[in-house]
């Protein structure tokens, strides 16, 4: 009998590529949005190949109805309010979705499917400016925003169920990951979007917040893979998953618009309204326990994913379809 997983999130950027990934497997993938209708628009031919459930993670009832109904082997938590700076504004909200959805999510599998295995989407951000460099699965947390909160409290909590319950849940300590289905928001498609909107003559220049902050930066159908391997394992546990390389926003910038054809430094303008209150200044992860443990290691390099991502963007801007 093939398989059955549930993906919350399903919408978001990792979502589009864990269903993807989950039916290439031969799964039967059950993904959980907000409504059915912008699960359609959002997710395109993708949502006639797999089924789709109204939920959402500040609803306990109908976490329940998903998990009672659909009875997963896997649920894949990567529902959250996922923007940190927009962490600030709405804290109480983000620590409703990202903290205590995941509870609720992992108590939605304890009383209706107690048998599932449980991935949670945690996040670098729990580490905030660590002391440690790089950071691994042993580095303590310090995050240093709502966001990072929320996530270090749904990380304990997916712990708890482990070994409280003798459940099968497990995080995936997850860095950076981008792709050219990344929200538009974030600051990696911001700056491909930007240089081909540039380049095509749509814009004149792009304001950016701190150009001297350091990300640790995969392609995202890379991180997909490890989140499916976590839930492979015998036995339960947590890892980080990153390239080991960290760059700066500016390296970014620099390598983006480079392969637009032009130089940023006539373009970009640095705007304080997009500075943090907190910033976290560098992120470099340690996988090492998730390559010996999973046989997991990025395939893309930095410079494959900018490169990716820019030329999606010059295609999409020159087609109109996105950008606006
Ligand atoms: P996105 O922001 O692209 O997707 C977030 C998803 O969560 C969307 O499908 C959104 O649905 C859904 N969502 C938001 N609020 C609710 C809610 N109240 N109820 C149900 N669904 C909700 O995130 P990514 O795909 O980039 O990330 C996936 C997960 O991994 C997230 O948990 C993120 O925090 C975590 N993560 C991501 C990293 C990255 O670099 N991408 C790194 C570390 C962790 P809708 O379409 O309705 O808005
Ligand atoms: P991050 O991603 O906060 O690391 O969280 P984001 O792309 O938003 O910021 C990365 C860095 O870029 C700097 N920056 C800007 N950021 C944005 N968004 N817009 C700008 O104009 C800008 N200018 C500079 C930021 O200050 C920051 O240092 C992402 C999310 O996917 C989280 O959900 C996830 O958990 C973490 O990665 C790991």
């Amino acid at each position: 009998m093939g398989r059955t997983a549930l993906i919350t999130g399903v919408t978001g950027q990792d979502g589009f590529y864990l269903a993807e990934l989950l039916l290439a497997k031969g799964y039967t993938v059950h993904g959980l949005v907000r409504s059915h209708a912008s699960g359609v628009a959002r997710l395109g031919e993708l949502s006639e190949r797999i089924s789709l459930l109204e939920g959402d993670l500040t609803d306990q009832a109908s976490l329940d109805t998903a998990v009672k109904s659909v009875q997963p082997d896997e649920v894949y938590n990567l529902a959250a309010q996922s923007f940190v700076a927009m962490s600030w504004t709405q804290p109480v909200a983000t620590g409703d979705i990202t903290a205590l959805g995941a509870v609720r999510v992992l108590e939605a599998v304890r009383r209706c499917c107690p048998d599932a295995k449980v991935f949670q989407a945690s996040s670098a951000e729990v580490f905030g400016n660590a002391p440690e460099m790089p950071q691994s699965e042993k580095t303590p947390f310090c995050p240093r925003n709502p966001y990072g909160t929320a996530k270090a409290y749904a990380y304990r909590m997916t712990v708890n169920h482990r070994e409280s319950y003798g459940m099968f849940c497990c995080n995936g300590i997850l860095f950076n990951h981008e792709s050219p289905r990344r929200g538009i928001e974030f600051v990696t498609r911001k700056i491909t979007n930007g240089a081909a909107r540039i380049a095509c003559g749509l814009d004149k220049e792009l304001r950016l917040g701190n150009l001297d902050a350091y990300r640790d930066w995969g392609f995202a159908g890379d991180y997909v893979k490890a989140m499916w391997l976590i839930l492979q394992q015998e036995t339960p546990d947590d890892y980080v998953i990153a390239t080991g390389e960290a760059h700066s926003v500016r390296e970014f910038v620099d390598l983006a618009f480079s392969e637009a054809g032009l130089n940023y430094e006539d373009y970009v303008v640095v705007d304080p309204k997009f500075f943090r209150p907190a910033e976290v200044n560098f992120l470099l992860g340690d996988a090492s326990k998730a390559q010996e443990k999973l046989g997991w290691k990025p395939d893309f390099t930095f410079a494959d994913l900018v490169r990716m991502m820019v030329r999606a963007d010059l295609e999409s801007v020159r087609n109109g379809t996105i950008g606006d």
